[in-house]
């Protein structure tokens, strides 16, 4: 049975790279030019061949080597539902944590090995899901070449061991009726290559959405035609059904659910928008023993953009963790907008490091790794933008340094009596620590930098760190008073007597411990 998943998995890679050698250069996963990342000529970035997998017919790419010992989804095998919960090969109770790709076929090119590594052994994120759009420009229905990038990402997910969640983001289409046929295609290709897999999970319908848009009228009709087309290929692999009104009214599903086996039902929420008249929903549908899945969930607002909501976003966090239900943040992308897990210049080929991920990012990753560690933001300054890093500055003074950055390309530089400040909520936090780089150019002894924070009405001093040309790196513990404070900000300024001195922070971040 291995052997023969095997020579399916072999071949499959094979025929990708030979293709993907031809459609490359047009496929739409070129990145913007300023980003480090790049495209994904050699489709699997760790060049280290298993024994199997090199025969003496070469160009075929390198599998990479997984660490020893057991991955996620040779412990877990293959997946079921029982009663509403997701249950592995043994019948123990599961918990699917991880991110989605943002639009698939513009944002794939992120979505690499190292990344996936990276994720899978410091986040312990054990799925990931491609959200492959529809109607749009780029989507299957007009760019059915998109298929190339949802395979090659379903394959390095099966190579690392993660469950893998293939995505139909139905979203302006509003009924999934409406491109219908090519769902039913679709799954019939993707469940033929990987049925066989207890990695991939379908999710056959996004966000049902629009006041005509019915569970009984639309969606289950639709479900009718599309699981039986994977059910030919593939008897049991979990697939999940979206639910009206944007994957939220699973209340209408649990009154009427669909005759399957394995089926779960999807439910989306935006912390910044929805609360606790949807987790009410939600527990509604759980009593009636509706199977749920959290396919999509953002820390932000339901437009995809905003703050992140920290205290609003936790609450959903216990909720599900409470439950044991499986969940996927939005998204894992670089577009400006606050769903986005990561910062604008990333390098998709090297480990992903806190500094590399937004404040949402940072959010998203301390709840998929389940520690009481978390941290609330960090910066190395590399994308060159305070406001995208939040900060608040002097701006005649506060600048950057491409001279004598610490690490990386940039650090911060702040001038005389200028100061860098960053707001953050700490209110569902406590153990306030933060970390930071600095060095003071051009000083002399007397002249430090003055670390205060902010409690809603004034600044408290915690520390002044004193005169030092080299580069410094230390954690500063904040007082326990700086913790549960909605106005909280940490402030840092320059209190050096020379008007040419510069105050440098570069790698800076604010670790804390969940409450
Ligand atoms: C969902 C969609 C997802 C959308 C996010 C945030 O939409 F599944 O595609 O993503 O939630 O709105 C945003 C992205 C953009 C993306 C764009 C599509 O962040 O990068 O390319 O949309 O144009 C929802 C979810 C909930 C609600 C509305 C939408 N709601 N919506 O509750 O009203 O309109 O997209």
């Amino acid at each position: 049975m291995k052997q023969c998943l095997f020579a399916k998995k072999t071949l499959l890679w094979a025929l990708i790279f030979s293709m993907a050698l031809i459609i490359l250069p047009g496929c739409g996963e070129t990145p913007p030019e300023f980003l480090f990342a790049t495209p994904p000529s050699g489709i699997s970035p760790t060049p280290s061949a298993t024994p199997e997998a090199t025969p003496e017919a070469t160009p075929e790419p390198a599998t990479p080597t997984p660490d020893s010992g057991p991955t996620f989804v040779d412990l877990n095998g293959k997946l079921r539902v029982e009663g509403s919960q997701l249950v592995n090969e043994a019948g123990q109770p599961i918990q699917l944590k991880g991110v989605s790709s943002s639009e698939v076929a513009s944002f794939g090119y992120l979505v690499t090995y190292e990344m996936l590594k990276s994720m899978r052994d410091d986040w312990n994120l054990n799925v990931f899901r491609i959200a492959m759009y529809t109607e749009d420009a780029t989507g299957y229905v007009r760019n059915p070449g998109v298929m190339e990038t949802v395979t090659r990402i379903v394959d390095l997910c099966i190579d690392l061991g993660i469950y893998v969640i293939v995505d139909w983001h139905i979203l302006y289409d509003n009924t999934p009726l409406k491109y219908k046929d090519h769902a039913v295609e679709f799954f019939s290709e993707i469940s033929a290559l990987y049925g066989d897999y207890p990695n991939i999970i379908y999710e056959i319908c996004n966000e049902p959405n629009g006041r005509d848009t019915t569970w009984e009228g639309h969606i289950k009709p639709y479900a009718d035609e599309v699981i039986p087309a994977i059910r030919k290929n593939d008897p049991d692999n979990i697939i999940i059904v979206g639910t009206p009104t944007w994957s939220q009214d699973v209340d209408i599903a649990a009154d009427d659910p669909l005759p399957y086996d394995n089926v779960m039902y999807a439910f989306h929420f935006y912390a910044g928008s929805h609360g606790q008249a949807l987790r009410d929903k939600f527990d509604y549908a759980l009593s009636k023993g509706l199977p749920i899945f959290v396919s999509e969930w953002g820390s932000c607002l339901n437009t995809g953009d905003g703050p992140t909501f920290h205290e609003e976003s936790m609450e959903w966090i216990k909720f599900m963790d409470e439950r044991m239900i499986s969940y996927v943040n939005w998204a894992f992308s670089v577009k400006l907008e606050g769903a986005s897990i990561l910062r604008q210049k990333v390098n998709a080929n090297a480990p992903l490091r806190d500094i590399d991920l937004t404040e949402g990012g940072l959010f998203a990753k301390y709840a998929i790794k389940s520690t009481k560690e978390t941290v609330l933001f960090a910066d190395g300054f590399e994308t060159k933008t305070f406001n995208h890093g939040k900060w608040k500055r002097t701006n005649n003074s506060t600048t950057y340094e491409t001279e004598k950055p610490y690490k990386g390309d940039y650090a911060a530089s702040i001038g005389k009596d200028g100061f860098l400040e960053r707001p953050v909520t700490t209110v569902p936090y406590e153990n306030l620590k933060l970390h930071l780089a600095y060095a003071i150019d051009g000083g002399k002894p007397g002249d430090v930098v003055k670390i205060d924070w902010f409690n809603g009405t004034e600044y408290v001093p915690v520390v002044d760190l004193p005169f030092a040309d080299g580069w410094t790196e230390l954690d500063v513990e904040l007082p326990d008073s700086a913790s549960g404070v909605r106005e909280f900000s940490v402030r840092l300024t320059a209190a050096v007597a020379g008007e040419g001195t510069r105050v440098l922070i570069d790698e800076i971040w604010l670790a804390a411990e969940k409450r």
